[in-house]
């Protein structure tokens, strides 16, 4: 019986990492995903997070916790830790900065997608948008260099995941030219990863 109430999108990416986290830490069961609007003010996410994003997590005693990598973290936990976060401090650290780059894929993806959302053609930053892009082309050539684990599903490997399926569902980028062994690790990562087909965006 789910004890826990994920606050997300079918379409947020920061969403799909919390959703992806409970598969691979075989906790799907305890966390009932109920849909946000964060756009909505009467939404009861704006008094569960005051920064009104998602994904947010309800505990069984009301209170809350977000963001998506604190949500991560407390999932590691309760899979007896060392799950998705390790615990030894190289691979760990490695772990984190991975989730790092792979959330900064998609801060820079959101910030594109929200300023062609809501500005006209007119209004637009060109120098904003290369800004942002410049990021993330920057990030993929680093994941290119050296792809993600081809074995291991940790916070890195998921927040990489979230940031290259953003890319393909909002932004349309032809992130895969030229960057062959990362596109190779995406395919089989998403053979390989439980719940990946289950929280694709749409
Ligand atoms: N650092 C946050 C980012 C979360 C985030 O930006 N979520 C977006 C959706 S993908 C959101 O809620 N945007 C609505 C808003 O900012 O008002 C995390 O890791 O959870």
């Amino acid at each position: 019986m789910s004890d826990m109430i994920l606050r997300a999108s079918l379409t947020s990416p920061f969403g799909r990492k919390p959703r992806l986290a409970a598969a691979v830490a075989g906790l799907s069961d305890r966390v009932e995903v109920v849909m946000a609007d964060t756009f909505d003010d009467s939404d009861s996410l704006r008094t569960q997070n005051p920064l009104g994003k998602v994904p947010t997590l309800v505990l069984a005693d009301g209170s809350t916790l977000y963001d998506s990598r604190v949500i991560l973290e407390y999932f590691d936990y309760l899979a007896g830790g060392d799950r998705i976060i390790p615990i030894e401090p190289a691979a760990r650290f490695a772990a984190l900065k991975l989730q790092a780059l792979g959330d900064g894929i998609l801060d820079a993806g959101v910030l594109r997608r929200l300023e062609t959302l809501f500005r006209d053609e007119t209004l637009r930053s060109h120098r904003w948008l290369g800004y942002q892009s410049g990021k993330m082309a920057r990030a993929l050539d680093v994941l290119e260099a050296a792809p993600p684990s081809d074995t291991d599903i940790l916070v890195g490997e998921i927040a990489v995941a979230c940031g290259l399926g953003f890319i393909d569902f909002r932004l349309g980028d032809e992130w895969r030219a030229g960057r062959p062994r990362l596109a190779g690790w995406f395919e089989r990562f998403g053979e390989r990863c439980p719940g990946f087909a289950d929280t694709a965006p749409h």
